[in-house]
């Protein structure tokens, strides 16, 4: 049986910049009001897709979101023509302004959490849009990512897509930022690992004290029930909350996993021991293998400058993996170095394969949050929307739409320009054609 991962990039959007608006992401607030470059953002994204493709992986791209989103600031009692809810809202809150003009969805790591159909009670392979409630702005995205899921995994013989949990920062749910599966092989039953950040009803419990938790216990176990997991398939574990306050706002800065690998660091997780010994108890008897990370060898605080763990691990066709790392990671001493000892060690991990993604990194996203890991078999992969998958000729036409719809530069102050909300519907217009989506915009339903 053919099986497949398969790498959904987000698409940055238009209007990428830089507003400081998580809190709790060191690089979000640290780069806070700097302007931005959409056209080299996105082009920085389609290169890495492009190689992943050329690598022989199999690359999707998953369409990003309107902004500005006028409809919000309309709910939010701004009246009049759009260009005049743009200078309302830019005068009498301007912040809210800026969280409805951002790129956000390019982090697609974050757009649902996805369980392949080795691992679910009824054979489909299921999604669950991420609410996203921690933080305003990103909470904008579940139900225009859920129509883009349901436009790209139409086939309802194989996808099964579920509604986005009740949005509540009880549920609060990132999606696969918070979730990694190991398995021997991508079409294989495999154990899924939901790591969360607090307990949302028992507050006795540890939790971090200064910055948030986004992911709950409870939304975990709520999206392992709506996907048909089985106990025994799953691992829940608690993310270290004095990592959390250090700056790991989700778990993929301090922890990746692929097929028989977990790469983390040690002090990614609560409990740790026990959790591995579960984790080692439900996968069986095939070989596994963890990788630790020492505070003597990396840092918290450098695994969060440089996303050492915001990595992707593929598992290349010849079956060696390789490191999808940011150059963030090869300016730094300790992490190149790191990184060049383990692919001597006995590991799967052969090769480490630096891009620069620093657009996305400055406001807190590396080369794994910009992909959503959706593992197939060969039918299941047939029945995907075709135009979504990268090749020669898709990326040289979104190389072209870039060129032609998408500013060099956007500061802050360019966020109430009418001209932009035009230039970026028309893009999106454009793209829905390219990517043969149908009207997945609230702007094209009305
Ligand atoms: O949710 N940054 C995103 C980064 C998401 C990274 N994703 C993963 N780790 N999977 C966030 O914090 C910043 C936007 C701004 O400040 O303009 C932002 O939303």
């Amino acid at each position: 049986m053919k099986q497949f991962e398969v790498n959904f990039d987000g698409l940055v959007g238009p209007t990428h910049n830089y507003a400081g608006l998580s809190f709790g992401n060191v690089a979000s607030s640290s780069n806070a009001q700097n302007t931005s470059n959409p056209k080299e953002a996105a082009k920085q994204g389609l290169v890495k897709m492009k190689a992943l493709a050329d690598l022989g992986m199999q690359q999707g791209v998953l369409a990003p979101q309107e902004r500005p989103n006028v409809h919000t600031l309309r709910r939010l009692g701004f009246v009049g023509s759009d260009a005049e809810v743009l200078e309302k809202a830019s005068k009498q809150a301007p912040d809210v302004l800026q969280a409805v003009c951002s790129a956000s969805s390019m982090w697609t790591a974050n757009a649902a959490t996805v369980s392949p159909s080795a691992d679910t009670a009824n054979g489909k392979v299921h999604f669950t849009p991420a609410n996203l409630t921690n933080k305003f702005h990103r909470s904008l995205e579940p139900v225009v990512t859920g129509r883009i899921l349901k436009a790209t995994f139409a086939n309802e013989k194989y996808f099964e897509h579920h509604v986005h949990l009740p949005d509540n920062d009880h549920f609060g749910d990132e999606g696969a930022a918070n979730h990694t599966r190991l398995c021997s092989e991508y079409g294989h039953a495999g154990v899924e690992l939901f790591v969360y950040g607090k307990y949302a009803f028992d507050t006795s419990k540890p939790a971090p004290l200064k910055y948030p938790a986004r992911q709950t216990l409870e939304a975990s176990q709520a999206i392992a029930r709506l996907h048909g997991l089985s106990d025994e398939n799953v691992v829940y574990m608690q993310q270290n909350p004095h990592v959390i306050d250090q700056g790991v706002f989700h778990n993929d800065v301090i922890s990746v996993g692929n097929q028989n690998v977990l790469f983390y660091h040690e002090e990614a997780f609560f409990d740790t021991d026990n959790k591995l010994s579960e984790i080692k108890r439900k996968f069986g008897d095939d070989e596994l293998h963890f990788i630790k990370v020492n505070n003597s060898d990396v840092s918290v605080n450098e695994a969060v400058k440089t996303y050492l763990f915001n990595t992707q691990i593929l598992t290349l066709p010849s079956g060696e993996m390789c490191i999808i790392a940011p150059t963030e990671c090869e300016e730094s001493d300790s992490v190149s170095t790191y990184l060049s000892k383990l692919t001597e060690m006995d590991t799967p991990i052969k090769e480490v394969k630096y891009f620069d993604v620093k657009q996305s990194m400055r406001n807190g996203g590396g080369p794994a949050c910009l992909r959503l890991r959706v593992a197939l078999t060969g039918q299941e992969l047939d029945a995907v929307n075709p135009n979504t998958l990268m090749n020669d000729e898709l990326f040289a036409k979104l190389n072209m739409w870039v060129d032609k719809h998408y500013r060099d530069q956007i500061s802050l102050n360019d966020l109430a320009d009418p001209q932009l909300l035009i230039e970026s519907r028309t893009a999106l217009d454009e793209l829905t054609q390219i990517l043969k989506l149908g009207s997945v915009y609230t702007f094209q339903q009305a």
